[in-house]
């Protein structure tokens, strides 16, 4: 059987992905790449560096592990892309061009690539945006998901190359913190609330960003994965939603659970990427064509974060 690699492994995404792949075909079956070194949770299976801008390196490895599917999650994100245009845009379009055309040439078998509402701008509806509104995006990060998604879909067209994509909204796990997202104060301000500390945000009150909890992204991106070809009816990116809130909303679920938690204000140059961007999505079309439908709501969520991260931070660990 061929195998899997994921890179960008030692990610938010990345990390978990890679864990429930191992659950479900076998460590052996799963091949983690990262620029960085390993994670511990990483070890149980095999790991290799892959700088994804370097193709002849992907090749190297995909031939040495026999792949026949890539995840490819090595991207800068919003909030770090708008600090370093050109590096951005190199890493995250030569990168997708690089596996997108070893895909190709190698007839690989599937290809997952990460999307994102920041391929919405100014110009999309702010509630429940549809699949097909207007995608004029403000930032770096979204100009390059929405090429990126153009991408996808030429080499599908063009040449058959079957990769497919989810258009994620800011993901909340307890397992690895993100780096470099706007969306990120929503897993921080957890961590915050379990160390007894109060969170300084750096969005406003009432900046409400769609938003999912880590189990859902996983699960979505494993069955768009394992869906027929003909129940794929999108070949740029699907929208996929689970929860909208802002961050007073998310202080709030927290209030009920973590007595005298506290909540300040500070928006720094964030806040314009979050303007720029939907308050919630609608995601028809993933649930009619193969069936998405998130697990988790705010309070869920929330109580499973606390419970995970209060294990993680008890003494004796
Ligand atoms: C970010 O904030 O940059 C990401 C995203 C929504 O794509 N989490």
């Amino acid at each position: 059987m061929k195998k899997i690699l994921i890179t960008g492994a030692c990610g938010q995404l990345g990390s978990e992905l890679t864990e429930e792949l191992r659950k479900r075909h076998g460590a052996d079956q799963v091949v983690a790449s990262d620029i960085s070194e390993p994670k511990p949770s990483l070890t149980d299976g095999q790991f290799e560096h892959i700088d994804v801008m370097d193709r002849a390196r992907i090749e190297e490895v995909i031939d040495k592990h026999n792949i026949g599917t890539v995840y490819h999650l090595a991207a800068l994100l919003s909030a770090t892309a708008e600090k370093n245009i050109s590096f951005a845009w190199k890493l995250n379009m030569d990168g997708l061009l690089n596996v997108l055309a070893i895909a190709k040439e190698k007839k690989l078998h599937r290809i997952f690539w990460p999307s994102s509402i920041a391929v919405f701008g100014p110009d999309a509806p702010k509630d429940r945006t549809p699949q097909t509104a207007a995608c004029n995006p403000t930032t770096v990060y979204g100009i390059s998901k929405l090429a990126g998604e153009q991408w996808c879909a030429y080499f599908h067209r063009k040449f058959g190359v079957d990769v497919r994509s989810l258009r994620y909204p800011g993901l909340i796990g307890y397992k690895a913190l993100p780096g470099g997202g706007t969306t990120d104060y929503a897993v921080d301000i957890y961590h915050k609330a379990v160390k007894g500390e109060s969170f300084e945000c750096f969005l406003e009150k009432e900046s409400a960003l769609p938003m999912m909890y880590m189990a859902d992204a996983v699960n979505a991106t494993i069955d768009l994965m394992e869906a027929p070809s003909e129940k794929i009816s999108i070949r740029t990116s699907y929208n996929v939603s689970a929860i909208s809130f802002s961050p007073e909303e998310i202080a709030a679920a927290i209030s009920k659970q973590v007595e005298g938690f506290e909540i300040t204000y500070k928006p720094d140059h964030r806040q314009a990427i979050a303007d720029s961007w939907p308050n919630s999505i609608d995601d028809t079309p993933a649930q009619t064509d193969w069936n998405w439908k998130p697990a988790y709501d705010l309070e869920s969520m929330t109580g499973d974060m606390l419970k995970n991260l209060v294990l993680q931070f008890s003494p004796g660990d």
